[in-house]
């Protein structure tokens, strides 16, 4: 498999990682050796079992609706009609990390790039920055929920909008990513589930996010959120819970400058910190945390 080529490297909230060319490429899928498959089908097994009764049903249904194959690597061109016809979204190839503006421009016009490339045998547990495995299983099924989808082209349009206001603007929208996108979790009528891609992608945190006690499990407020710092080198101290994506839908329908301006008035809040006024589903023992590295 040609290796993709590391253009240059910045300080992304994903921490000091590569960041590729905003080049769309053709997924090389006959160029995937069987290691790389045999590391889709390892790690799809290992989420579609720990996922069952820990992940967001809207999660769940969208993954039956796919139909990805268990055991080789999915095919973009054979997923793009299914979703397509679902929302409107579509899968592009991508060499990897994109620089911020190009991301949110994709976003804007339900394209989700999908990075080509899949992690080697020995990174199952962890890798600095996002493979085709976190992806394409974590983030593109969801894309299948017409409420999720329009958020995500709010939230690609608010990212386009906020590089133009500046970069404090981003600090806070890429906070609200990170604490739904990627680490959100949903309440629903049997207990809380998993809807975040970093989780859903993850063994480890899958677990954790729903059954550890040191965590903090705080509801849902836009601007909570937008101030609170978050980690990116171990699990979340906090994770913030909705109760419907309708909900976070709804929370991206204000103009966001009048927020921005506010918050910029504000401090930012420590990833563990529990506020008086947060709706606490459970005040975490702080267990295992580090007291430094907050982003
Ligand atoms: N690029 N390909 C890719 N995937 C991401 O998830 C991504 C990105 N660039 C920037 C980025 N995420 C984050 O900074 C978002 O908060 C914008
Ligand atoms: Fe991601």
């Amino acid at each position: 498999m040609n290796m993709p080529k590391r253009v240059e490297h910045q300080m992304t909230d994903k921490g000091y990682v590569p960041v590729y060319t905003t080049a769309v490429v053709e997924q090389p899928w006959s160029s995937y050796s069987e290691t790389d498959h045999s590391v889709w089908a390892r790690l799809f097994e290992r989420q579609r079992a720990l996922l069952a009764g820990r992940a967001s049903s809207e999660f769940l249904d969208a993954m039956a609706a796919m139909e990805m194959s268990p055991d080789r690597i999915p095919k973009f061109d054979e997923l793009n009609p299914i979703l397509r016809r679902a929302t409107g979204w579509e899968l592009i190839g991508v060499e990897g990390l994109l620089p911020e503006l190009a991301f949110f421009d994709h976003l804007a016009n339900r394209r989700f790039p999908v990075t080509w490339w899949i992690r080697k045998p020995g990174q199952m547990d962890y890798l600095s920055e996002p493979d085709l495995f976190h992806d394409l299983f974590g983030h593109v099924p969801l894309l299948m929920n017409p409420v999720f989808a329009d958020y995500m082209e709010a939230y690609g349009r608010g990212g386009v909008k906020a590089h133009g206001v500046g970069e404090e603007a981003l600090v806070h929208l890429t906070r609200l990513y990170w604490y739904t996108v990627e680490f959100g979790l949903i309440r629903q009528d049997d207990g809380l589930r998993i809807y975040g891609s970093g989780i859903v992608s993850s063994k480890g945190e899958s677990i954790y996010s729903l059954e550890s006690d040191a965590p903090n499990r705080i509801g849902f407020d836009l601007e909570r959120i937008m101030r609170t710092r978050y980690r990116i080198d171990t699990y979340q101290k906090t994770y913030f819970v909705i109760d419907s994506f309708e909900q976070l839908m709804e929370s991206t329908r204000p103009d966001f400058l009048p927020i921005y301006d506010r918050l910029s008035k504000l401090d930012s809040i420590p990833a563990g910190d529990v506020l008086d006024g947060d709706r606490v589903y459970n005040r975490g023992t702080g267990e295992g945390w580090l007291e430094d590295g907050d982003v």
